[in-house]
């Protein structure tokens, strides 16, 4: 059997990442593609456990390399239990962020090592890459607009808007460094306009 492909969204706050990921399951499924919707951190109980924590506001002060580490300790832990498996099985995988979102934020944001990421990559994911990366780019300023409309923030939201130039900045240097993985769509468009944008991306997959 044929392994699935593994497709990542990332993008800074807001910026419609969840709002999108259900449209990209229905192109799939309209061409009869098996798929699976995930998140990170997230997704299984573990991982969800650790997300919760990481997103808590009300913390002890949370040391960058702890950050850094239960990032991958969940990712670990979803790619053994539900990534691999489902990938095996050919069923494609949609991810709400991965790795991209760790250079952005621990290594944009918080200026943790390139390196010591690069490193725990290789050795929490062996050989496991995304075929593609849809990044949705927004200015700072509109994807904060949108997630504030939505109530109270939690740990990552509550940061300054320099250390979310900062991600931004990260991301678009990903998209710069391997323009064949990483497609940006500008994320300021209508969500009709984003996701005509989005169609097409996907299409040299689908045929
Ligand atoms: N994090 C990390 O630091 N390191 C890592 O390795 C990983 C993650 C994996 C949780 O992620 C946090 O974890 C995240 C980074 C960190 N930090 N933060 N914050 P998350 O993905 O759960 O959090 P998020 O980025 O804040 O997701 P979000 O707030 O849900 O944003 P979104 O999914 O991109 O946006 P949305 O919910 O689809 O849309 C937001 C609103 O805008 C909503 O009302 C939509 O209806 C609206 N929207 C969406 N698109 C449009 C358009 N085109 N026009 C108008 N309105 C729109």
């Amino acid at each position: 059997m044929m392994t699935g492909r593994f497709i990542t969204l990332e993008g800074g706050e807001g910026v419609g990442k969840t709002s999108n990921i259900t449209f990209i399951e229905s192109v799939l499924r309209n061409h009869n593609i098996p798929v699976l919707l995930t998140r990170e951190p997230g997704g299984t109980n573990l991982a969800e456990a650790l997300r919760e924590l990481l997103l808590d506001k009300e913390q002890e002060v949370v040391a960058t390399q702890t950050e850094l580490l239960m990032m991958f300790a969940a990712r670990a832990q979803h790619i053994k239990h539900v990534i691999n498996p489902a990938l095996a099985q050919g069923t494609w995988v949609i991810c709400d962020r991965f790795t991209d979102a760790t250079y952005a934020y621990q290594g944009g944001g918080r200026h943790m090592s390139y390196a010591a990421i690069a490193w725990l990559e290789n050795f929490v994911q062996a050989n496991l890459r995304p075929d593609l990366t849809l990044l949705l780019d927004a200015p700072i300023e509109i994807g904060m607009e949108r997630v504030g409309k939505r109530g109270s923030l939690d740990r990552f939201e509550s940061e300054k808007m320099a250390f979310f130039a900062q991600v931004r900045q990260a991301y678009l240097n990903i998209a710069q460094q391997q323009p064949q993985r990483v497609k940006v769509i500008d994320a300021t468009q209508t969500l009709e306009q984003v996701q005509t944008e989005i169609q097409t991306v996907l299409q040299p997959f689908l045929s």
